[in-house]
């Protein structure tokens, strides 16, 4: 029996989402499409099996094919960024630095990362997560004018506070990440460094990001933003902390590994060593380049000025309008981002002012710099209408409704990766 048959309920949702999909325009910068290849193998029989443990050391039989598929998966993670030792069995990016944690800190220990404010994530020492919580966190952020990390600043806090470990990596950060120069400030305070790479991993598998892997102790790591995978997490790390980041994993953190997810990551692991995907690498890059300029163009504020990545940060109070407000009505036209703080924000995290808008899904569809300047102009009616004070809510509505179908029209001739056609 079909699911449409067994379960039209849940068969219905699925179809919406994949219309929902279909039709808008994607610029949450940590989302992707996967092809139709990774997505059979998250669909697949692995996810009936439990294999608590590692290749050849599993608590339960029947695992010839699943040591095949994560020594396989592993392989190809070591091949792709020259890690010495990897493992894939984190559920996703906050259990894969849950681990670290766990491998090589005692709570109470003094950690140090970038703030969520300035650009890090939860699990770089938020105060509201276990990393803040149970961690003595000292928090770095951004320069508030420039918007670019200050290296001298962090070294300043560093020697002051001499942090077990020190996070490097980001979530809202536009500009390229110095991992060497991270690395020597961490080294020379005795620090453990650990780079997130979860946004930017598919730039630095096809070399358009430098690397943190020769640099850092640690790298962790989603498998599902710019590397375009199944949704899942990562660590690879020098040999002589890898016993300490296995048994952390597992039985530390978790028990048996999604290995329906490893599968998929091992195709995508696959499709991102290839000569392709260095190019769609660098045009999720040149994508973000254009829409920045474009935006800069219609007078939008951009932190940092623009971006060498994937991702921009807009501060749509340029425009008279806040982010919350910015990203409803972007998604009524149809364009689904995110908003955000940027720097030197005074307003509060869901009142933001900002943002944040990023190419990776776009570019997997096909979008090259026309549609980057047609979303700016689409971009810029939509503030228009929504900061203008003689637009009324029904003159507002009917801009957005035209620009979704106007969305709608070019999102008909780029088909998104691994859709079902509609
Ligand atoms: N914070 C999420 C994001 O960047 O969207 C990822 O964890």
């Amino acid at each position: 029996m079909s699911l449409r048959d067994a379960d039209p309920e849940v068969a219905d949702i699925l179809i919406a989402e994949n219309r929902r999909q279909h039709a808008k325009i994607r610029l949450i910068a940590s989302e992707n499409y996967v092809s139709q290849n990774v997505l059979e193998a998250t669909g697949s029989v692995l996810t009936n099996k439990y294999s608590e443990g590692y290749a050849g050391r599993r608590y339960y039989e029947g695992q010839q094919q699943i040591d095949r598929i994560e020594t396989l998966a592993i392989d190809r993670t070591k091949d792709l960024f020259g890690a010495e030792h990897v493992n894939v069995q984190p559920y996703s990016g906050s259990p894969a630095n849950q681990a670290v944690y766990v491998a090589l800190a005692r709570p109470g220990d003094r950690i140090m990362g970038m703030s969520l404010a300035g650009g890090g994530h939860l699990t770089h020492g938020a105060g509201v997560s276990i990393s803040g919580l149970h961690y003595d966190a000292v928090q770095y952020g951004v320069d508030a004018e420039s918007g670019y990390l200050d290296y001298e600043a962090i070294e300043k806090l560093a020697v002051e506070a001499r942090p077990k470990l020190l996070w490097c990596g980001t979530t809202a950060y536009p500009r390229t990440l110095d991992f060497e120069r991270f690395a020597a400030i961490g080294h020379k305070v005795g620090a453990i460094v650990v780079a997130d790479m979860a946004h930017i991993s598919g730039l630095v598998a096809a070399g358009v990001h430098p690397s943190p892997v020769p640099h850092v102790d640690i790298v962790t790591s989603t498998t599902h933003k710019t590397l375009r995978g199944p949704r899942g997490g990562m660590i690879m790390c020098r040999q002589q902390y890898a016993e300490a980041i296995d048994k952390a994993v597992f039985p530390g953190l978790q028990g048996g590994p999604h290995n329906h997810t490893t599968a998929a990551l091992a195709v995508a692991l696959k499709e991102a060593s290839t000569a392709e995907f260095k190019v769609y690498a660098q045009a999720i890059v040149d994508n973000a380049r254009v829409l920045g300029e474009a935006l800069a163009g219609y007078g939008f504020r951009l932190a940092s000025g623009g971006t060498d990545n994937h991702l921009l940060l807009v501060d749509s109070t340029s425009r008279g309008v806040v982010g919350h407000n910015m990203a409803r009505s972007l998604d009524a036209a149809g364009i689904v981002c995110n908003y955000n703080l940027v720097p030197g924000d005074t307003r509060p995290a869901m009142r933001p002012s900002g943002i944040r808008l990023g190419t990776a899904a776009v570019t997997s569809r096909g979008f090259g710099a026309p549609e980057m300047k047609q979303l700016a102009a689409w971009i810029d009616r939509v503030a228009s209408a929504r900061a203008d004070e003689d637009t009324d809510k029904d003159a507002r509505i009917r801009v957005n409704r035209d620009i979704a179908a106007e969305v709608r029209a070019l999102c008909d001739r780029y088909p998104a990766p691994g859709l079902a056609p509609v």
